[in-house]
């Protein structure tokens, strides 16, 4: 039986983007169902139907045979050991790669709390708080300075293949996007190259197509 990974909806679940990502570009073979979040319990980790297969109570779950990994960085380091290529291969860029990754998933909380993810969303630019604005001048730099050390072999962090870097800033890029934040030319043209990316389009279109609306993210 192919790995399940179970995902939020799909417009507004930054968490379940990455990994679908990374399995996407590790060409792995998997199932997607999504567990649409909201209701009873949300905001807690205590929804019943996300508890249901995920013990964490979150999204992005993925279950492999009988195991359970309910983490997206955990579930990007199995699709890595499953599919090369989705850490660079020089260590140094690897290094660089995983600290990058790491920064994403443990920090930018004003990124998160600010400009929620809403996919399809298009608001009009706003005021951005000091640590907003400090934030997002971190990503610029991380973009900047990665592209120019090792991403001259192509249009990716990391040269000419996306790497899970990539895909853990691909949701930064759609909230850059959604609320109008001005960029640099250079961290324009990398948020663009994520934006269109094959694989993210894909999720996109399928998010466009979800019924559920979440009025706290929508309004915001
Ligand atoms: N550290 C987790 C965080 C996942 C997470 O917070 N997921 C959100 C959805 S985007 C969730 O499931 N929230 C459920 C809740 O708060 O009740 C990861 O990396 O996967």
């Amino acid at each position: 039986m192919k790995p399940v990974l179970y995902v939020g909806n799909r417009n507004y679940s930054s968490w379940s983007l990455r990994p679908w990502l990374v399995l996407t570009w590790g060409g792995i073979a998997f199932e997607t169902r999504v567990v649409a979040l909201g209701g009873a319990g949300y905001g807690k980790r205590q929804m019943e139907s996300v508890l249901a297969i995920s013990p964490s109570g979150t999204v992005p779950a993925l279950h492999v045979g009988d195991e359970v990994v309910s983490d997206s960085l955990a579930i990007s380091e199995w699709a890595a050991e499953q599919a090369p290529g989705l850490w660079p291969s020089d260590p140094t860029a690897r290094l660089h790669a995983r600290a990058a990754t790491c920064e994403m998933h443990s920090g930018f909380p004003a990124l998160r709390a600010n400009l929620p993810c809403n996919i399809r969303r298009r608001a009009a630019p706003r005021e951005l708080s000091e640590d907003t604005r400090r934030e997002v001048a971190r990503v610029e730099a991380l973009w900047t300075s990665l592209r120019a050390r090792f991403g001259e072999q192509g249009p990716y962090l990391f040269g000419s293949a996306p790497t899970i870097a990539d895909a853990f800033y691909t949701p930064v890029a759609t909230r850059f996007r959604t609320y109008s934040v001005a960029l640099s030319e250079e961290a324009q043209r990398y948020a663009d190259t994520l934006l269109s990316n094959p694989a993210f389009r894909a999720w996109e279109a399928e998010g466009n197509a979800e019924p559920w609306a979440m009025d706290a993210w929508d309004d915001a």
